[in-house]
Parts: structure tokens; sequence; C-alpha cells
């Protein structure tokens, strides 16, 4: 039955749990074309003529974090974190994102930032992949559309860990990829927003044979026919985006723990974007339709079965291409996570589709045919929006975010919902956070509340539930480049001020809560 408020649970969390603050390399680094860094897709896309981004701005300086080490430590420290997650920006270090042409200038920023932390007793841990491909995987190929981009994220991968994995004990592949599958590759709200007629490609297949992925026979490799700028093929271009997401991090799983888990004795996993879905009514199966959609795409492969959900092929692969891994695959995906890396904001309401037709299609968003979630999801019914209206906007506090409603009591039961279906992993809670207007200050009581009642859940769910939580970083360290909606939207600890050449940190109220 539904929690009926936020009591606070007294308690403490256990002595050894890790605390920290996250960010992520293209939202705070700046410097897009300093010391031989090489273009990615969000430089790319930022700078077009017709500006996609809310505020037309891009992330060119940003925090410019890549010059203001020291700034970032200094506020960090003042946190008393023990962690702090960043991540690495793979054309700064790969300019045309190949290991052929490695930028020295690039390894040696990251050097100096995880060498700052150390000597100030903060841990790093290190995100391979935030969202922001080198354009020239992109152009060559089409980035995660093609099975090439499996081996060049696997030899990316390996030059972090031989850079880097001496002093690196705590790796994630790739952060929040569903995200950008969707946005990427279904909405075309994110880059590269240049979905193009996919297609199968025989001239492929050569690089997938690297590293046994095809054991058993013969994989089938993918890429793309044809560049159609502005041509979207939504429903299909987005599942190949994931498999190819999926089995580049099943790889760097491989990679590390062949040959550097002994010698190096870190952990690495990936991190998930996890909303909770509520069932609006007393049946089960539209919320846990919603959750095999949104998480078990990518949670079912790796910390499952090895496999997508049944319900996900079924759905899909009725009317679409829908991807499918081998048994030699299936076995290479599963296990490959040291942890649960969780990204969690907010919750949906889910409601069966019987009721409310999506007439969009084909989407992501419209595969899922039974169920429309009562946030973010696209429909063009006013019925719809009535329902929506009277059920859920008075009951739930919003944020600046569109997509953000405070559901504290969400994340407790999406951790028992995770250590339920995927055999009780150890869990860390990688972003969580809530986000204000530009205009907004210092006053972040917003934010001191959300953490408030959002931690205290966790504690719940560590105590009363027994989930294997281990951790938690707060989204974000300080305000930022906030993807397509620019600077519009602050999520920090830290206040920034974006017209100061300085990018003078300010600690919120939230930062000494
Ligand atoms: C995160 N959802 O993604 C990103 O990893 C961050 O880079 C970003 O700044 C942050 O969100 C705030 O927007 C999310 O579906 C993706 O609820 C999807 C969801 C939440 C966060």
């Amino acid at each position: 039955s539904e929690p009926s408020d936020n009591d606070i649970y007294y308690g403490s969390f256990p002595y050894t749990f890790a605390w920290g603050t996250t960010t992520s390399a293209y939202q705070i680094e700046g410097a897009w074309n300093e010391d031989g860094k090489g273009v990615s897709i969000w430089d790319e896309f930022t700078h077009k003529l017709q500006s996609p981004i809310s505020d037309g701005s891009s992330a060119n300086t940003a925090c410019d974090s890549y010059h203001r080490i020291d700034q970032d430590i200094k506020i960090i420290k003042e946190l008393r974190v023990s962690h702090y997650s960043f991540s690495i920006s793979w054309s700064r270090i790969l300019p045309d994102g190949h290991v052929t042409n490695i930028n020295e200038i690039g390894i040696d920023y990251n050097n100096r930032l995880i060498d700052a932390l150390r000597l100030n007793n903060i841990e790093p841990v290190v995100t391979l992949y935030h969202w922001d491909m080198p354009q020239a995987l992109q152009i060559e190929y089409g980035g995660w559309l093609d099975s090439r981009i499996i081996s060049d994220f696997a030899a990316y991968a390996t030059l972090c860990f031989e850079r880097f994995g001496d002093r690196v004990k705590k790796w994630i592949t790739l952060h929040g990829p569903q995200t950008e599958a969707k946005m990427g590759y279904d909405t075309g709200e994110f880059p590269p927003n240049i979905i193009v007629n996919f297609a199968w490609s025989s001239a492929t297949s050569a690089y997938q044979i690297e590293g046994g992925w095809n054991a058993d026979g013969k994989g089938e490799s993918y890429g793309v026919a044809a560049f159609a700028p502005g041509h979207y093929s939504p429903g299909e271009g987005v599942y190949y985006a994931a498999h190819s997401i999926i089995k580049s991090h099943a790889q760097a799983y491989h990679i590390y723990n062949n040959t550097y888990r002994e010698s190096q004795k870190g952990q690495i996993g990936i991190t998930l974007n996890s909303n909770w879905a509520d069932p609006m009514t007393r049946t089960d199966l539209e919320h846990q339709r919603n959750l095999a959609f949104a998480t078990g795409w990518f949670a079912d492969p790796i910390f499952g079965t090895g496999d997508y959900p049944d319900i996900m092929r079924y759905n899909v692969s009725t009317f679409y291409l829908f991807p499918k891994l081998s048994k030699a695959e299936k076995l290479l995906n599963k296990g490959t996570s040291d942890f649960f890396g969780l990204n969690h904001y907010t919750s949906h309401l889910v409601v069966p589709c019987s009721y409310y037709q999506n007439l969009d299609g084909p989407t992501y968003d419209s595969d899922q045919v039974w169920l429309i979630s009562l946030m973010g999801i696209s429909n063009n019914l006013s019925q719809f929006n009535q329902f929506l209206t009277f059920c859920t906007f008075t009951i739930w506090l919003s944020s600046a975010s569109t997509w953000l409603y405070q559901v504290p009591w969400g994340i407790r039961k999406l951790l028992i919902w995770i250590k339920r279906t995927y055999g009780d992993p150890v869990i860390y809670i990688t972003e969580n956070g809530i986000s204000e207007h530009f205009s907004d200050g210092l006053d972040d009581d917003i934010r001191v509340n959300y953490y408030k009642n959002y931690i205290n859940e966790v504690l719940k769910a560590i105590k009363e539930d027994d989930v294997n939580v281990k951790g938690y970083t707060a989204w974000s360290l300080m305000d930022n480049f906030e993807w397509a909606e620019g600077y519009s939207e602050r999520f920090g600890l830290h206040w920034v001020n974006f017209t100061d050449p300085e990018r003078t940190r300010i600690p919120k109220k939230s930062a000494s809560y």
C-alpha cells in the first residue's frame, strides 16, 4: 500500500557508506577546442546555426573546470565527502576517437585531477562515457548505430585502465545510457539527432569478431546504410544504439576483469537511469512493463538473464526490427557489473493504455503499447491531459524541469524492486538531485528538502528493507550545462556565476545541509 507521507526515519548510515557528488565532462569542463581536444557530438550540436538548446547556449566554457581544478577541489573538500564522480571526455584524450592518436595533454588534465583528489583523500569514481561521443566516430560510421563502435570503445577503455587504473579503483563504463539512446536516436532532442536510414550491413562484420564476441557462430553486425540528416528512425535505431552500448559495456568489463582487475584491484560497473513506475490501478502488469522498458532494457542483459526483457522483445519485434542477442552474447553480457549504479530523480504513475491509447508511433514510448506513463511520455489525447492534471500535478511537488516531480518514497520502492529483480546487487546511487531556475539563488530550500526526504528514504531501504546500498553521490557538485536546457536549470549544491570569467562557485544552503 501507499506510503502516506515522507515521515522522517531516525537512524544513521553505515560508517563505511560512500558519500560524494557527481559531474560530467561536457557539462563542466569547457575548453572545447583547447590543447588538442577533438570535437564531440555535443560541440557539434550546440554550435548549430539554429540552436537546439533552450537558451541558445553551449558548454564551450561551462564551469571552466578544465582550467579550474583547484576551485573544484576546494568546494569538494568543503563538502567533506569521501568520493567525487566525474567523467572523462573521450575526444579530449582521443581527438578522432581512435587510440592511434593520443592527446597527452588531455591525459595530463585527467591525471592532475585524479592526483589532486587523492592528495585530498577524496576517492575518484571515474566514468568513461557520459554522452559525449567523438564527432569523428559519428561521421565515420554513425556512432552507436554501428557495431564498429564496440571495438573503438574497448580500445578507449583499455587506454584509460592503462593510464589511470593505478589510482582509479571505481570505474563506471557508461552513465545513464538509456537517455542518450532515446534522446539521440529516437526523439532527436539530443545529438546525433540525424537518425539515419538504418540497415543491416555485412561490411562491418569483421569488427564484431574481435574479442570472441560471436563465439557460437556468426553474430549479426549492423550499421548505417545512408545518412539523411533530419530523418529519424524512431522505434528502431534506438534499440540498435542500445545494443552497441550494452556490448561495449560488456567488452570493457571483460577487459578489466581479465587484464587489470588482479593488479589494479578495482571495481567496474554501469550506471542506469531509473524512474520508479507506480501502478495507477491495482493490476501489476502495466507498471512492470514500464519498468522493463525503462530499466530492464539495459539491466536484464547486464544484471539479469543476459537478454532483453521478454515483454520488450515481444512488443517491439512484432512490428519492427529488434536486435537479437546470441547465446554467447547473452553469456558475455550477464553479470558484467560489480555494482548497480543508479541515477534516480523521479517517479511516474502508470495507467493501462486500454483507457488512454497513445496514437503516436512508432517510437520507443509508443512501443510500450499497453501503457502510458503519466509524466514525460508523448500523448495527443486531451482526455489524457485532463486525467493527468487531475491526478498528479496537484499531489506531487514539482521542480524547474518538466519531467522532475518530487516523490521521495519512489526511490525506496525502486531500490526494493532492484534488490528483488536482480538478486540483491550492491547499489551505488550515482545521481540524485533537483533543479531550480536560472534566476534562483543560494537559498535552495527546495533542494534541502528534496535531499532530506530522498536520502531518508534511502536510509529506510537500507535499515528496514535490507537493500545493499553502499554509496550516494549527489547530482550535482555545482550548477552546470544542463544539456538541451542549457543553463536555464540549476542542479548544483554550489551556485555558479556564468557571466563571471572566474566562474565563481558559491555554496548554497544545500551544500552545508
Ligand atoms: C541525468 N529521467 O539524466 C544525466 O545523467 C545528467 O547529466 C543530467 O544533468 C541530469 O540527469 C539532470 O537532468 C537523467 O528519465 C535522465 O528521469 C533521465 C531521467 C533523469 C535523469
